[in-house]
């Protein structure tokens, strides 16, 4: 049924802290969420030992308020060192274990995060679908087809196998990639009338289908991305509007 990743996540009802080694690094976030995605990305391409800590993002419990009030993930504990936000988490954990996922010169390591911006922008269309429910599925798909619209654009004026022209993705690939892969499962969702598959991607928007298909083939998108059926699931519990 897809859910049982969540099964030991920390809800409202978790009295305190899990005991866990905290020498180790460690990460409080929840795998449906892409900017968690993007740090374990990060970790899981460079091997690095780590906690992690699950956090139900609908019901977080108080401890979790207590250490971060913001509430948000993904959240970073490393001996007395804490931080915030994907991207600074990202750029931390690749500074401090090396090689770098960024390309070596300053300059493509610059156009790299224009790229970040550039894809994930128009990326964000699927999830205010989710959560806003003024809009009508009708309205909700046209905005998916604008977003397709906008990616393949962008897509094909860069042309190469991954972002940065290399032979394997980059840190731009693995921060833009947790927010493409859920397009395909919300516009299912969704009912979407031409999106139901990377196929699909591929037939209506081919130069953005053949980036995501080169992604979904690295052994370190497999390992992190959570099932087609974890996503729906969660879809259903947690968007899906109440009929009674
Ligand atoms: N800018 C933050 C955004 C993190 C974020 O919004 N995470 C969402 C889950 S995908 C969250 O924590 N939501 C719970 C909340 O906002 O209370 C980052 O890059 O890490």
């Amino acid at each position: 049924m897809g859910l049982e990743v969540f099964a030991d996540y920390h809800d409202k009802d978790s009295t305190g802290h899990p005991s866990v080694d905290m020498s180790n690094l460690t990460i409080y976030g929840s795998i449906i969420c892409p900017f968690v995605r993007r740090v374990l990305l990060v970790l899981a391409e460079k091997k690095i030992p780590y906690n992690f800590i699950g956090i139900d993002l609908i019901n977080k419990p108080q401890w979790y308020l207590d250490m971060y009030p913001a509430g948000k993930v993904p959240y970073l504990k490393q001996g007395d060192k804490t931080l915030p936000e994907s991207l600074v988490i990202a750029n931390y954990l690749d500074s401090i274990y090396p090689p770098t996922l960024h390309p070596v010169d300053p300059y493509e390591k610059a156009k790299g995060s224009l790229l970040i911006d550039e894809i994930t922008s128009p990326l964000f269309t699927p999830i205010r679908c989710l959560k806003d429910s003024s809009l009508s599925i009708e309205e909700k798909n046209k905005s998916i087809t604008e977003m397709f619209t906008k990616l393949e654009s962008i897509f094909s004026n860069i042309g190469t196998k991954f972002l940065q022209g290399n032979e394997k993705p980059l840190f731009s690939d693995y921060m833009v990639w947790p927010f493409l892969e859920m397009t395909i499962p919300i516009s299912s969702w969704f009912s979407h009338p031409t999106i139901n598959g990377v196929d699909s991607v591929c037939s209506a928007y081919p130069s953005t289908g053949s980036y995501m298909k080169n992604m979904m083939q690295d052994a370190i998108v497999q390992k992190v991305s959570p099932s087609y059926d974890t996503f729906t699931a969660y879809y259903d519990k947690y968007y899906r509007p109440k009929t009674d």
